[in-house]
């Protein structure tokens, strides 16, 4: 399988995350690609290339240019204020405050395109989104032109960013940007399976009101897991889309046939669709010894699925999410792959 991989990653590395009430390392560290490249080599997956650039303009075709133009300037406003700390989110739009402007004060504009606020922004943060978003444009291409599959080896993670809103680690939507890539170059209906821990709201948000993307996403209960305030089955899409977003929220401790019994579920949706393409979110994130997640996946059940989802013979491109157990997320990444491959 194919893989797209840029060294401009690195430009994501962010000191701080707000975690339990501190400031600690962030999770979602350079590390993680390192290990999963390492793994790649190890088992003989060589074929790594760099990706295309193919402009902003797809990345406008998902993300509001508002918002694109706050991620692209947001780090020098925030110096520009005389900030000493990355920048971080502390003022939001919530219930009944809703003033819907975004405003001029880069303080109370981080909080207006922001979910969450574990995630700071720093030095370095929009190239490496906008490469990343390259690397799925890559992938996406790739399927195009007749591949069975790929892997986009995307950080940061995309599927918690929706069309106006970072946060969650993510700022672009990788998956969503290749998805829509895939639409525009002729794909009549791609269907977007999230298989990473949490629910992928903003894949969710993006495509809740269409129905040539099929969305399914199987994650930890909002009730119980971030980003708690979207992931319920009861979300089912919205106008043309009603029938066309698929959420299985499922509990803490959800052993792997629980979680496999949703994924045949999902697949069997995604079947009956009929897609010209597939995209998956990859997130290992479901891991047994995931340091921020609640499932329990053992590596060898990443084989099995991988397998899974190679039955329904459509052309496949793998995005890559999360996973934070960095010791493992190389070889639960390549299960996957191979699983797939082999399957
Ligand atoms: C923040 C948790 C962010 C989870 C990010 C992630 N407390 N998303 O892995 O898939
Ligand atoms: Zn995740």
């Amino acid at each position: 399988m194919k893989v797209i991989h840029t060294e401009r990653h690195r430009l994501r590395a962010s000191k701080t995350e707000l975690h339990g009430g501190q400031f600690v390392p962030p999770f979602e560290c350079p590390e993680r690609v390192e290990h999963i490249l390492a793994e790649l080599a190890r088992r003989g997956h060589n074929d790594v290339s760099e990706p295309e650039d193919f402009g902003i303009d797809p990345i406008f075709r998902v993300h509001d240019a508002k918002f694109v133009e706050f991620l692209q300037t947001c780090w020098t406003e925030w110096q520009a204020e005389g900030f000493e700390g990355e920048a971080v989110a502390t003022t939001w739009p919530s219930r009944r405050m809703t003033r819907d402007v975004p405003p001029k004060n880069i303080d109370g504009k981080i909080g207006y395109y922001c979910l969450a606020s574990e995630t700071s922004i720093s030095e370095g943060t929009w190239e490496a989104a906008e490469a990343g978003a390259q690397v799925a444009l890559t992938g996406a291409k790739l399927i195009q032109d007749g591949a069975r599959s790929a892997f986009s080896l995307c950080r940061p993670p995309g599927h918690h960013a929706a069309q106006d809103m970072f946060g969650g680690y993510c700022f672009l939507n990788n998956a969503a940007i290749a998805a829509q890539a895939m639409r525009d170059g002729g794909a009549k209906r791609v269907a977007v399976l999230d298989v990473d821990f949490h629910h992928g709201n903003g894949t969710q948000a993006i495509f809740y009101d269409r129905d040539d993307v099929l969305f399914l996403s199987l994650h930890g209960d909002p009730m119980d897991a971030f980003p708690y305030f979207l992931g319920g089955a009861d979300e089912t899409g919205e106008g043309a889309g009603e029938g066309y977003n698929v959420n299985y929220a499922l509990p803490p401790g959800c052993p792997y046939f629980q979680w496999a019994e949703a994924l045949d579920d999902a697949l069997g949706k995604v079947s009956a669709y009929a897609p010209d393409a597939f995209v998956i979110s990859l997130g290992v994130d479901t891991f047994e010894r995931d340091p921020i997640s609640f499932f329990k996946l053992a590596s060898d059940d990443f084989i099995d699925y991988g397998a899974r989802i190679a039955r329904l013979g459509l052309p496949t491109l793998f995005v890559m999410e999360g996973g934070y157990a960095v010791a493992e997320i190389g070889v639960n990444t390549v299960n996957v792959l191979e699983g797939f491959s082999n399957g």
